[in-house]
């Protein structure tokens, strides 16, 4: 028998259709919450300049486009400054494994809070209002995952390095800020295919990571856009709309990459960013760090929240 507690797991696990009742449900709960960020999307929409709206139709169209005219570029050279100061110390295991083993996750507790750098480039005006702007709704963070990406003696591309799509929301919307060089090639670029011709890709119903070899014979890899950059090269990518891959990092390589995700407040699967607010927000601020919707408590020791129980990569 299905008691209370299963359907609740059931309902935020990544494969159920119970998500999309749990998040109408969500909504009709919190009316005023959801209204509320509609309103204040909508005013920072129409306070877009032609510029931003250009990139926000092409964001529309095809899923990503470059985030460096929304952000303040001494805050962004800190941010790069301060991750390689930190990846110095870093330790990177190369050993053959399955899952993640490409990347060490580089933030601490002190990161967590609200006025720490790594959450001031969360939110940072304009991105939010281009977040805003394309989710329909004053976002909510889920989580900020910083990346150390290096080469591994795995003999097979693994996780996300593989093509696929984040299932966390039904838009979802990242800021991804290189913090290193990636050239292309053995830095591990950064690789999707436009949304447009995302939505046609074939996938099982339950969707899994799809091979080269199968993006290939469906004809779409000779589409695929390879995001390179100097250290401070920003972009924005809807990774629900596009398949996409990344760190195919070559050994004696590495790339930082630092990487917000905004989904709306009721996101198909429920997020706790576990950061603490430790200074005045604006309204809109308050409203990306606390969804209102989900429970959001910060617990003791949970200190990596926004590393471990974060977004799907
Ligand atoms: O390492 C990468 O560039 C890919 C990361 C990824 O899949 C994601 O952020 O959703």
């Amino acid at each position: 028998m299905m008691t209370l507690g299963s359907l609740w797991r059931h309902s935020t696990s990544y494969t159920s259709p119970f998500r999309v009742l749990r998040c109408y449900g969500l909504r009709a709960v919190h009316p005023a919450n959801t209204l509320r960020r509609r309103i204040l999307a909508r005013k920072s929409t129409a306070a877009l300049s032609a510029e931003q709206n250009q990139r926000k139709d092409i964001m529309e169209r095809e899923g990503c486009v470059p985030a460096n005219p929304d952000t303040d570029q001494h805050l962004i050279k800190q941010l790069c400054a301060n991750l390689q100061e930190r990846a110095k110390g870093v330790q990177i295991d190369m050993e053959a494994k399955p899952g993640k083993n490409y990347w060490e996750r580089m933030l601490t507790d002190d990161d967590k809070k609200s006025d720490s750098l790594i959450v001031r480039c969360a939110l940072q005006p304009a991105v939010i209002n281009m977040a805003a702007a394309y989710l329909g709704e004053v976002p909510y963070l889920a989580g900020i995952s910083v990346y150390l990406s290096h080469g591994t003696h795995n003999t097979t591309w693994q996780a996300s390095q593989l093509w696929h799509c984040d299932y966390d929301d039904r838009r979802m919307f990242k800021l991804f800020v290189y913090c290193t060089d990636v050239k292309g090639g053995p830095d591990g670029e950064f690789t999707y295919i436009p949304k447009d011709l995302s939505k046609n890709v074939k996938n099982n119903f339950f969707p899994a990571r799809i091979s080269d070899e199968s993006m290939d014979k469906q004809g779409y890899s000779k589409h695929a856009k390879h995001i390179t950059g100097p250290a401070g090269t920003a972009f924005y990518i809807d990774t629900r709309g596009c398949y996409h891959l990344g760190s195919r990092v070559d050994i004696g390589h590495t790339r930082i990459a630092y990487i917000v995700t905004y989904v709306t407040a009721a996101s198909l699967q429920p997020f706790n960013n576990g950061i603490k607010i430790q200074h005045a927000l604006t309204e809109t601020e308050q409203l990306v760090l606390r969804s209102g919707m989900h429970s959001e408590v910060v617990h003791q020791g949970n200190a990596l929240a926004m590393n471990q129980g974060g977004p799907a990569m």
